[in-house]
């Protein structure tokens, strides 16, 4: 028999403390889709980040009604036990054992949820689902609705009316209690142990996809169960591509070689990227935009504190960045002329970061009432600038086409200020160079 994942008090505890924001409401939530890959293999399974915060279930083929103040106040619905299936699929909790391991009050086979789901709604207000991110799941519901209302009879209420919960979770998911803090550190960790690894695999000749297997080998033997996100493997001028998927062509060197990866460990992921180069050693002019590139990046992680916001560190890498572009021709004229007519994004087109959690991009709101929300002690972000010179950007001087790079740390906002959660992983000249050269 398997165990929850983490100790299951942490999910009573959340669902305690977002109670009150449903109301006299409940919460529907369904366990993520299976996707078949072909035939009789499906795509590797991962629980939906909100289903998972809310239970710890991690198995497909459940939902989850959670009514607070009611009895049953939480109710899941479960594959049933099946030998055949677990024979071929391995272990499933089934009705009994489920309600147990995770402390819920009322279990059923996921198969008669459309019974039974109508009688613990139609005791409430308002419904809390996730519309239209699956069409069968939206069936699932309308016939559940439907029924819901049946039952009611000649109430004159009309139908339930449905509310979105994402922001309700994602803002409890984007202030980190000190268990998460604990898992985010860890993940981060083992983010940045992958990335030393992957430094000092790296060798010219290697291909992109060799180094991705060094990363999912360290991060795995330490215990994550995958990425946290695609990992890019971007050498030469395919670092200038944003999300560079292919990782397959051979690193050169006297190339850069930029490298965009997370590990993900009890369904929190870091995400870091370091920019090296494949031989080991930076020329030059690598070093040269690099050190302008990693000076703005730990100005900007200096003025992270709780008051500050998103948008004025955004703000200040456009300026830093701007600067750079023109001491280096990209662009004429002022700094300020440039941010006005928005010229910086062809070299720098993305957001100085994202929060970060049990999503790589995580949940939670950029603004309240239409302003930059300021930071607050347990929130977790990206901090990221970028620098990328397209390869056939006649416009640029030569000796800077195709150049691409972004520095990316893990910050925690702390009480006092902050603290860099993946500063393990090398980003001076000296320290990468000087790791890359011990065999
Ligand atoms: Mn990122």
């Amino acid at each position: 028999m398997r165990k929850p994942l983490v100790d299951i008090s942490i999910f009573k505890q959340r669902r305690d403390t977002l109670s009150s924001h449903f109301g006299d409401g409940a919460l529907v939530l369904f366990s993520s889709p299976e996707y078949i890959r072909n035939n009789d293999v499906h795509h590797p399974y991962r629980q939906d980040s909100n289903f998972f915060y809310m239970t710890g279930f991690e198995e497909p083929g459940a939902i989850f009604i959670f009514r607070p103040g009611k009895s049953p106040e939480t109710t899941l619905f479960v594959r049933p036990k099946d030998q055949l299936m677990e024979t071929w699929e391995g272990f499933r909790f089934g009705v009994q054992m489920a309600g147990e391991a995770f402390g819920i009050d009322a279990c059923y086979e996921v198969d008669q949820f459309e019974d039974e789901a109508p009688k613990l709604l139609q005791e409430v207000e308002t419904v809390y689902h996730n519309l239209f991110v699956n069409s069968n799941i939206d069936q699932q519901m309308q016939s559940v609705l439907k029924t819901t209302r049946s039952l009611q009879g000649r109430s004159g209420r009309g139908l339930l009316s449905v509310k979105d919960p994402y922001s309700i979770i994602g803002e409890a998911r984007l202030v980190k209690s000190d268990f998460e803090i604990e898992t985010m550190k860890k993940a981060c960790e083992i983010s940045a142990d992958g990335h030393i690894a992957m430094m000092r695999a790296m060798k010219p000749g290697i291909n992109e996809r060799a180094i991705q297997g060094v990363f999912i080998g360290e991060i795995m033997s330490q215990g994550s169960a995958r990425e946290g996100y695609g990992t890019i493997v971007a050498s030469g001028s395919s670092a200038t591509t944003l999300h560079y998927v292919f990782n397959d062509q051979p690193c050169r060197s006297g190339d850069l070689v930029l490298i965009d990866a997370g590990a993900e460990y009890n369904y929190y992921s870091g995400d870091i990227t370091r920019t090296f180069p494949v031989n080991g050693r930076f020329s030059d002019l690598q070093k040269r935009v690099y050190n302008k590139v990693l000076k703005a990046q730990k100005k900007l992680i200096s003025m992270i504190k709780p008051g500050v916001t998103q948008a004025a560190v955004h703000d200040s890498s456009v300026q830093m960045l701007t600067e750079i572009m023109i001491e280096e021709g990209l662009l004429q004229g002022t700094v300020q002329e440039n941010i006005n007519n928005l010229n910086f994004k062809k070299y720098y087109p993305h957001g100085i970061g994202h929060w970060l959690g049990m999503d790589v991009h995580d949940s939670g709101l950029y603004t309240i009432d239409g302003k930059p929300r300021p930071f607050e002690a347990g929130m977790c972000l990206t901090i990221e600038p970028g620098l990328y010179v397209p390869a056939d950007d006649m416009s640029a001087p030569q000796e800077l086409r195709g150049l691409g790079i972004r520095i990316e740390d893990n910050i925690l906002i702390t009480p006092m200020g902050h603290e860099n959660l993946t500063k393990k992983a090398p980003k001076e000249v000296e320290e990468i160079e000087s790791l890359m050269a011990q065999l």
